[in-house]
């Protein structure tokens, strides 16, 4: 199975750092990636790192990523709490999916509290922070 990771953040992730520290904490989506890539080399995996505000734009790359990659670390921001469209590309996706949200989606407000990625996701990562990216790297080093 391919080692290639498809790593995807919908809308609002670019903001990251630089609003709402208090909930996001302080890196930027750049200073994220800059982290985690040794992590991925010691892992031997392959990251390939995409940010989108729209849905459309992200339910092409995960359909791009179908023939392309062995895993999908996906933090889908608001559309994890609406999106059905997402859910079922994810569904037509056969490598892994690891789901991942900085902050604890289920201590926050109720409209936050389901998610249409987490019944396909292999594995759920919410409320570690950014350090959540680390953990859905070592997972995919793992299960790859
Ligand atoms: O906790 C997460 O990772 C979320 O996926 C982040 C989404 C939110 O809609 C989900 O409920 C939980 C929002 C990302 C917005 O990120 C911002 C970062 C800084 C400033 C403003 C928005």
């Amino acid at each position: 199975m391919s080692r290639d990771i498809l790593v995807l953040n919908g809308p609002n992730l670019n903001l990251l750092g630089l609003r709402q520290p208090e909930i996001y904490g302080s890196d930027t989506l750049a200073d994220v990636q800059a982290r985690c890539e040794p992590l991925a080399d010691q892992l031997n995996l392959t990251t390939d790192w995409r940010q989108s505000n729209h849905e459309g734009q992200l339910i092409d790359w995960i359909h791009d990523a179908r023939t392309t990659t062995g895993g999908i670390v996906i933090n889908a921001g608001a559309y994890t709490h609406t999106s059905i469209a997402i859910h079922d590309a994810l569904n037509a996706y056969d490598g892994k999916v690891v789901e991942v949200h900085i902050s604890d989606i289920h201590a926050r407000e109720a409209f936050r509290h389901h998610s249409y990625i987490s019944d396909r996701a292999d594995e759920v990562i919410i409320g570690k922070g950014v350090h959540g990216y680390h953990l859905a790297l070592e997972w995919l080093g793992a299960a790859l």
